[in-house]
């Protein structure tokens, strides 16, 4: 069996049925995946219904209909296979549209749920989006317009972080893009965020993956360092975004950077990254001018439990919905800049292998990850992050996120890997995500023991690969 084969095995299916319930998950993943799917199966006269859920468990299993419908996951299902299983799920009315770690499931009669998952065929750098479109692709040609949204999903899935590009089957997707003319490829660009809508010296100054001299973690300073090369802003004091420099200027920002770096003796292996720019978007709605951007904005979406509105975007809606998304996204930009104060400010506590920190009931369970996740580069950037908070839907449980740099998973850590295992440990314990970022919700009372289990997991990944390489 291969990729290709699951592809058209579920193919099949969708082509005989006329109504699709589709259960997504609410990042920016989950939200392309849907709106790709949305739009190729409405294109072929089938009938569909969404939910979006944060995860699957006993709880949002029940908002799933009990009718007819196929029933497709997307982003989400893989490893749950036996709760779905539990749950009557039917095999042969069921799609799994996946890239978590599978997990597969029988039930009496020894039949098995529908998989597309990139994962069981090695593809590590594809997500669910990737999936959702190959599959799209395949259902019908006329689907290769929704190549850009394969790409807003794997971006915000962050498969171009460790190789800073798009890699395997989902650089063809990026082809299909272009060829489309609605993805642009500006490959081997400065590695920095939000060049379309941050000011140059913010975007300068919070790369997650430069450490500059003089220019990283203070904006001011970055702003006088590109007064020095003679690149100041314009109209007013209003700093341009990396997008609207010229050709040359900004080779004398890179080259500067590149000095700066070396004088220091500073690592240049992540400088450069390539970037996917959306065109046909206007300057105006400049969120949308990018794929990390776009990404972005989902998952602002998803975070405040208006996954549909992320969605409504992803269909087209500039008016309405996109006036709303961008108000939440500054909202989400503001807490969880508030997370990130609150943990540098308090500090963490640091074991032999990981830091960490309880935030109790302070903000909402669905940012401390991406918080935690940025103040680990004001924190000890070598040891992985773990951030504990109560589960907003639950408070005899406690959700914890970790998150780590490309630099540690190229030492052999693999959070993913290490939730599980430690999940594996304890009752009530369920854990997933992948080898940078990963979750998992366990009971309040076995918080302490925990954390020591996931910390000595980690130093056995360590003396692992050690073993291996050393
Ligand atoms: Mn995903």
């Amino acid at each position: 069996m291969s990729l290709d084969d699951d592809i058209r095995a579920a193919t099949d299916t969708i082509r005989s049925t006329d109504e699709v319930t589709i259960i997504s998950h609410i990042d920016a993943d989950g939200i392309s995946s849907e709106a790709i799917l949305v739009q190729a199966l409405n294109r072929q006269g089938i009938t569909v219904r969404s939910r979006f859920v944060r995860q699957l468990d006993p709880l949002t299993l029940d908002q799933i209909p009990d009718d007819s419908s196929l029933k497709i996951f997307s982003d989400l299902g893989s490893g749950q296979q036996q709760l779905l299983m539990d749950n009557g799920l039917d095999p042969s009315g069921t799609i799994i549209i996946d890239h978590h770690v599978s997990q597969p499931a029988k039930n009496s009669s020894g039949d098995e749920f529908i998989e597309v998952n990139c994962l069981n065929y090695g593809y590590e750098k594809m997500s669910a989006a990737g999936v959702s479109y190959l599959l799209a692709r395949e259902i019908d040609e006329i689907n290769v317009d929704l190549a850009k949204l394969a790409i807003i999903g794997n971006i915000g899935d962050m498969m171009d972080r460790e190789h800073l590009r798009l890699t395997g089957p989902v650089r063809e997707i990026l082809q299909d893009g272009m060829k489309n003319g609605d993805v642009e490829l500006w490959e081997h660009d400065l590695n920095i965020y939000g060049i379309s809508t941050r000011p140059l010296p913010q975007s300068l100054a919070y790369s997650d993956d430069m450490d500059i001299p003089g220019v990283s973690r203070d904006p001011e300073s970055a702003g006088k360092f590109l007064e020095r090369i003679g690149i100041y802003p314009s109209r007013g004091n209003r700093w341009q975004v990396w997008e609207e420099l010229t050709f040359e200027e900004k080779q004398r920002v890179s080259s500067s950077i590149i000095e700066q770096l070396i004088a220091h003796g500073k690592d240049t292996s992540r400088m450069f990254s390539d970037h996917y720019i959306f065109p046909d978007e206007d300057r105006h709605q400049a969120s949308l001018r990018n794929a990390s951007e776009f990404a972005t904005l989902l998952n602002s979406c998803g975070r405040w439990q208006r996954p549909e509105l992320g969605g409504a975007i992803c269909r087209g809606d500039r008016a309405g919905a996109y006036l709303e998304a961008e108000h939440m996204l500054r909202n989400h930009r503001s807490k969880i800049r508030e997370v990130m104060l609150y943990i540098t400010d308090t500090g963490v506590s640091e074991l032999s292998h990981m830091l960490y920190i309880h935030v109790g009931g302070r903000f909402p369970d669905t940012i401390v990850g991406i918080g935690a996740g940025m103040a680990l580069s004001r924190l000890n950037p070598e040891k992985p992050i773990l951030i504990m908070c109560e589960d907003s839907l639950d408070p005899s449980m406690t959700k914890v996120s970790m998150r780590t740099r490309p630099e540690v998973i190229n030492k052999g850590v693999d959070l993913q890997q290490a939730l599980s295992m430690a999940c594996g440990l304890h009752e009530g314990c369920s854990g997933g995500g992948h080898r940078i970022a990963a979750g998992a919700f366990i009971p309040r009372e076995v918080e302490g023991v925990f954390i020591e289990d996931v910390n000595r997991i980690i130093a056995e990944q360590y003396a692992q690969t050690c073993q291996d390489h050393c």
